[in-house]
Formats: C-alpha cells, structure tokens, sequence
C-alpha cells in the first residue's frame, strides 16, 4: 500500500490537482474510487467519516485526513520539499493563485462542463454567465502567462497545479479554449512536459457513464 491515499474519480479535475502533485512528486500513492455520480459524497459516512464538507478529494496520510485541493497541495509541498514557496513571498503569490483559481479559474469552468459537458444539460441563462465568467477569468491567466512561463517564481509550483485542475479534459463546452487562450495552451503544453505527468483518465480510476 502507497504513503498516500486520494479518494478521488478519474473526472474530478479538483482531484487532478492532488493526484498530478503526487505523481510528479514522485510520491508512493493509491487512488480510491470514489463512486461521485452515485451520490457517494451525499450520504452521512462520507459527510461524518470523511469530509464534512461533501466533496472530493481527500487525502488521508498516516493520521490525517486532509480536504480541499488548495490544502491538500499545499501539504504535499510542505511533506516533499517539492514544487512549494522558497519564502513568505513566494508562499503568498501562490495562495494568491490557488484563491483565484478555487473562486474563479476551476470553479466557473468546472460548473459549465459539469452541466454541459457531463450532463448534457441544455443552453440556458445560467450557462451563458458561466461561460462569460470562465472568459473573463482564462483573460486574467491567459494575461499572466503572456509575461512568465510559470505563475510563481520562474518554475513549476502547486499554484500551477492548481489551475491545471481542468485543462486537460477535453469535453465540448461551447468555447474554444485553445484557440482563445494560446499562452494557456501552451502552459499547459509545458505542464505535460514535466517528468511523471499523466492525464487524469490515467491517474484516477473513472465508474460507469457519468
Ligand atoms: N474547493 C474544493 C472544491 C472541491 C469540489 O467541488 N469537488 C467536487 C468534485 S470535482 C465535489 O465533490 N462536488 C460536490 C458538491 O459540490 O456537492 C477543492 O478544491 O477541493
């Protein structure tokens, strides 16, 4: 059995975000499949046993059990040494980015496909905003991106990993995120790059249709 335990599923890009950190890491880790489109973060034992919250992923090491992404990945570099803040500064910029991408970048995008990519669900007002949302917030990276390779430090950190949560799926949302948005593309590009990446259909398990 690995260090490290994810409760995660092969569609979660929040998951992702903790499963790329520990691949890349090198970390000796095991996913558990967590059954999401059956309601498995709904019910009370995942509520009372695992997060409180109802969300994946969890992580569980040695005694802890650790939710929410930000947390998670922030964890993870302080237990490697690997991909964190070299000081204060640098820690600060990348809890910037991981607010920024859990309030806008992930989270907008992550509703829009989870309605339209996933469900099927059809055109509505509610979509259009998500999508005028997910545009507006791709700008504020996209900008970013035009200037550093990296969005902390000159290198690869858990601030990148974070918004990497969700630009490897590749279902139909109504918007052409590559052709919008070249400097993300190509950051992504240099993200699959790193030794260890996968994709997040070959690091987490996926159930039936979802
Ligand atoms: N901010 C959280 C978001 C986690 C999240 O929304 N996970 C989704 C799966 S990708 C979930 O479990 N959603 C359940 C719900 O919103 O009820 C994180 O970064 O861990």
């Amino acid at each position: 059995m690995g260090d490290y335990r994810l409760h995660c599923f092969g569609e979660s890009g929040n998951s992702y975000k903790a499963a790329l950190m520990l691949a890349l890491a090198g970390c000796s880790w095991d996913p558990i499949f967590v059954p999401f489109f059956e309601g498995a973060t709904r019910k009370p034992e995942w509520r009372e046993g695992l997060n409180l919250m109802g969300e994946a992923p969890v992580l569980v090491h040695r005694s802890r059990v650790l939710t929410q992404s930000g947390v998670i990945l922030d964890y993870l570099a302080e237990e490697t040494g690997r991909f964190g803040g070299r000081d204060g500064d640098e820690k600060r910029e990348i809890w910037r980015w991981i607010l920024f991408d859990n309030h806008k970048f992930t989270s907008y995008f992550a509703t829009l496909r989870f309605m339209v990519g996933l469900k099927g669900m059809p055109e509505t007002a509610a979509t259009e905003f998500l999508r005028a949302r997910v545009i507006d917030a791709y700008k504020v990276v996209e900008k970013q991106l035009n200037v550093t390779d990296w969005l902390v430090g000159n290198r690869p950190t858990i601030a990148d990993f974070s918004l990497a949560g969700y630009v490897f799926y590749d279902e139909e949302v109504g918007l052409d995120r590559w052709e919008m948005f070249p400097a993300i593309d190509a950051w992504r590009q240099r993200i699959s790059e790193l030794p260890g990446w996968k994709h997040p259909y070959e690091l987490m398990p996926r159930g039936p249709a979802a």
